[in-house]
């Protein structure tokens, strides 16, 4: 079985060609190929044409591990190794010419379930700024090959706060009554766009702390594992893993801060 860290340089070039290709559709002009779960949840003809260049990439190369991505859903295992891919995570970014885009490629062991798996290697690139955030299980985590660590504990008040809202519209209402119980106790906040580049975020110490719900295993596998491998916390509700009901990241002083002020009514009640 192939190691990390071959696995990470194989994510590297794979992630690295994927963003020269989306960069480059960018450039010619995007097309919006439809929406999914809601009209604002767009996807464009890029989104779906660098999904099937990895895709491709990996049949080629990997063809016995399973698949799961954002635009051309899952394919069985036979190695026991699945590779989680968003191709263009920011999409809406993307799509209005915004540059916090990137491609978020990881590999994982065992199911392809957020609650389950073990990340082994993961890659998010952005191409327009050039950095690419990597990390291997076990190995730490670099910002174009140089070590990146999260921030130090601080108190609440004093935190740069990351998160980002669903697309459904009465999601977005309840993540918005629960910004609105957080904005006055903390730094400040930021709403980039793409889930994985905010995970990066934390683990170069750009961001105190970042929580969001209603994400998919595609935007935070790749995150997750370099936010965790830069030495932050990343976690869910009640001490489970992140998963689509929340996931939040940063210093594990800040998450125990923070945790308590993400319930929702129904788990204070
Ligand atoms: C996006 C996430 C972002 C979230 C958006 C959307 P997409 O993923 O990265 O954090 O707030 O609603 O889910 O759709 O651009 O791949």
């Amino acid at each position: 079985m192939a190691s990390a860290s071959e696995l990470l340089e194989f994510a590297t070039a794979l992630a690295r060609e994927a963003g020269a290709l989306a960069a480059k559709r960018r450039r010619e002009g995007v097309s919006i190929a439809g929406s999914k779960s809601s009209l604002v949840d767009i996807v464009t003809l890029a989104d779906q044409e660098v999904e099937r260049l990895v895709r491709a990439r990996l049949a080629a190369e990997r063809p016995g591990d399973g698949f799961l991505g954002e635009e051309s859903g899952a394919g069985l295992s036979e190695s026991g190794l699945t590779w989680v891919v968003d191709p263009i995570d920011g999409t809406v970014n993307y799509a209005y010419g915004l540059p916090n885009w990137a491609v978020s490629i990881a590999v994982v062991e065992g199911e392809p379930d957020p609650r389950t798996w073990r990340a082994i290697a993961g890659v998010v690139y952005s191409p327009l700024t050039d950095e690419l955030f990597s990390a291997a299980v076990g190995a730490g985590a670099t910002l174009n090959g140089s070590p990146i660590e999260a921030a130090p504990a601080v108190d609440l008040a004093g935190a740069l706060v990351g998160t980002g809202f669903g697309y459904l519209s009465e999601q977005r209402e309840s993540d918005a009554d629960l910004l609105r119980s957080l904005i006055a106790e903390v730094r400040d906040i930021r709403r980039f766009g793409a889930a994985s580049l905010d995970l990066c975020a934390v683990a170069a110490g750009r961001l105190n702390v970042y929580y969001e719900r209603g994400l998919n295993p595609w935007d935070h596998a790749a995150g997750g594992l370099i936010a965790t491998e830069a030495g932050a916390l990343v976690t869910g509700a009640n001490g489970k893993p992140a998963t689509e009901e929340l996931i939040v990241a940063g210093h594990p002083d800040v998450v125990a801060a923070m945790l308590p002020k993400l319930r929702t009514r129904r788990e204070t009640t």
